[in-house]
């Protein structure tokens, strides 16, 4: 079973600058021989977007919001003209609105649910749907989870309960797209200093105390969760599906 991807074709959304989880993942499949396209939200986001792509030889950029559907179906259209066929879709998107990751999660109100849910986790089943067709020699699609989906991470809030639905939703798209090859997966990462962890209170102590609570004593390198989304894209991991893999230094087998 081979680890290249030579040959393939991968499209990653959730690039918003070089410390994302996206880009370490983007660069990941580049290396190891994938041609890349690469998906950003707006305009505001599309210059250092754009530095980013011109850095990796043959990869090209499209612009996608992920919340309207009219925008998923003209960027498939794009990726039909460009490449014919894609092998891998990588979904690293996660989205709620700043005041429900503050307070108590029964403080959620019915707008921040609708809007969690809609661009965390309902984008992946219409990814996916859009995708398929493209996927014509079977495929790989992966998406980004966090522990908070099963155990409460306080202040993680609507988000967990997002996770939560985002992990059952790659269970059922994997017993959907499994008849056409397409295997669907999750990486669940420890938590990780990029943009959407920037903001949130107290990540510097939930940096250190998974450091000292993990096994590896440490916490998890971007790189780390990059290596597995390409174990995930590629042949090596042929016989997965539906799965959450942990990249998260092993935090989530301790008891106490
Ligand atoms: P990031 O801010 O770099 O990535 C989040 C991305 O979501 C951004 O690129 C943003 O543009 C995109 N996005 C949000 N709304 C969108 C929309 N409507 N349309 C298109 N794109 C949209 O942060 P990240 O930490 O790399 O997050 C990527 C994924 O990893 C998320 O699913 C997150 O939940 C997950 N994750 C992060 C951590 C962590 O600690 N950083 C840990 C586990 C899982
Ligand atoms: O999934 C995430 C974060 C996702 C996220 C981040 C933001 C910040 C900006 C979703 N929506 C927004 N909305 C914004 O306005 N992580 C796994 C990182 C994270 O977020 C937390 C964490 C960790 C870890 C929030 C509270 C507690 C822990």
């Amino acid at each position: 079973m081979s680890s290249s991807l030579e040959g393939r074709v991968a499209v990653v959304f959730g690039v918003a600058n070089k410390r994302s989880i996206a880009w370490s993942i983007a660069q990941g499949l580049h290396n190891a021989g994938a041609k890349v396209a690469i998906t950003y939200q707006n305009e505001r986001l599309e210059l250092e977007a754009r530095e980013l792509i011109a850095s990796l030889p043959g990869a090209e950029g499209f612009m996608c919001d992920v919340s309207d559907d009219a925008a998923i179906e003209r960027l498939f259209v794009q990726l039909k003209e460009r490449y014919g066929k894609l092998h891998v879709l990588v979904h690293s998107i996660a989205f709620a609105p700043a005041e429900e990751l503050k307070g108590e999660f029964v403080a959620t109100t019915r707008e921040g649910f609708r809007i969690a849910h809609d661009v965390s986790v309902y984008s992946l089943v219409a990814l996916a749907r859009a995708a398929s067709p493209l996927m014509e020699d079977g495929g790989s699609i992966i998406t980004m989870t966090y522990y908070g989906a099963e155990r409460v991470v306080p202040r993680y809030n609507v988000m967990g309960v997002a996770k939560a639905a985002l992990e059952c939703s790659v269970r059922y798209l994997a017993y959907d797209l499994g008849k056409k090859k397409i295997r669907v997966n999750a990486i669940s990462a420890g938590p990780i200093k990029t943009l959407a962890a920037r903001g949130i209170s107290g990540l510097g102590d939930m940096l250190k105390a998974h450091a000292e609570r993990a096994p590896l004593q440490r916490n998890v390198d971007v790189n780390e969760v990059g290596a597995t989304g390409v174990f995930l894209a590629s042949d090596a991991s042929s016989g997965i599906t539906g799965e959450v893999i942990y990249v998260d230094c092993g935090y989530n087998i301790m008891g106490f």
